[in-house]
């Protein structure tokens, strides 16, 4: 049986919940950013005004500044080049995979600790059939990324070239075939596996136990600091900065369109840090 259901999507385009606003404190703040389409465009290395204005920001002996992103550690490197040296913390996989400040690397807990091997097994029959039905111009390999505290799901494969990215980034617009795949997984498997399945960037989705969202890493640094502001692009839902930016009671979070969005808003939050009474 085909496990692409003949049924008509109603995607839920609409965000449900603007980011939250939490009035700022004096004292310590973490400026928290996600990487794609944040800091940088999707899968591309920083640019050099987004360096300058982060080494501006790292000057402040009351702001320090994060990443957290869905990638993994070898792609946030790649990405964040010598930037990284400016961030207390870089949280890779949402935070499951993560660098301290010291640049030493921990690992929190692994997916497939929680799913075990045999659902683990089922998950990814489930996915290869789903791919395997799917007519699209263009499939390379890797289609499952199997990394540490999430699954990487990739309809057109992992190793496709920057054409091809750019390619499949148009035909998804018309023909929405992660929106689809995920709404399926997400009625046939993943509900009833606890699982969340989250777009965060162009080419594929992310899955993880409820809860392994980018709020998982906050526990990692909401005692040490007064202001958690966290900045993403993917702030609604579906997409892998929702959960952090709209319901989180810890963090203010900022919504932006790309990274020169970014930079203007880090400017603003500056001043109105330093101008609090
Ligand atoms: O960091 C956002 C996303 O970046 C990549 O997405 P894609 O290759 O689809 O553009 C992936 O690493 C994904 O896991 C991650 O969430």
């Amino acid at each position: 049986q085909s496990p692409i259901p003949n049924r008509i999507y109603i995607f839920k385009t609409m965000e449900t919940k603007e980011p939250t606003n939490k009035p700022l404190k004096k004292g310590k703040t973490l400026l928290l950013f996600d990487i794609d389409g944040t800091l940088t465009a999707a899968r591309q290395n920083m640019k050099q005004n987004m360096y300058d204005c982060l080494k501006k920001a790292s000057t402040y002996e009351d702001i320090d500044l994060a990443t957290v992103g869905g990638s993994d550690l070898p792609k946030a490197k790649e990405q964040l080049q010598s930037a990284i040296d400016l961030l207390k913390f870089v949280f890779t996989e949402n935070g499951l995979v993560y660098l301290d400040e010291k640049k030493e690397l921990h690992k929190v807990d692994k997916v497939t600790n929680f799913l075990g091997f045999e659902k683990y097994k089922e998950f990814v029959n489930f996915c290869m059939k789903y791919i395997a039905e799917l007519d699209i111009p263009v499939k390379t390999g890797t289609f499952i990324e199997l990394r540490t505290g999430l699954v990487n799901v990739s309809p057109i494969g992992r190793n496709c070239t920057q054409e091809e990215r750019d390619a499949f980034v148009v035909y998804n617009k018309e023909h929405k075939i992660l929106e689809k795949f995920r709404e399926t997984l997400i009625k046939n498997y993943a509900e009833k596996m606890g699982l969340t399945v989250s777009i965060g960037g162009q080419i594929s989705f992310d899955v993880f136990p409820n809860g392994w969202d980018k709020r998982y890493c906050l526990k990692f640094v909401e005692k040490d600091y007064d202001n958690i502001i966290f900045f993403g692009d993917k702030g609604y839902y579906g997409g892998n900065d929702y959960e952090i930016i709209t319901n989180d009671k810890i963090t203010r979070g900022v919504k932006v369109k790309n990274p020169e969005e970014t930079i203007e808003f880090i400017n603003k939050i500056i001043e109105e840090l330093h101008n609090l009474k």
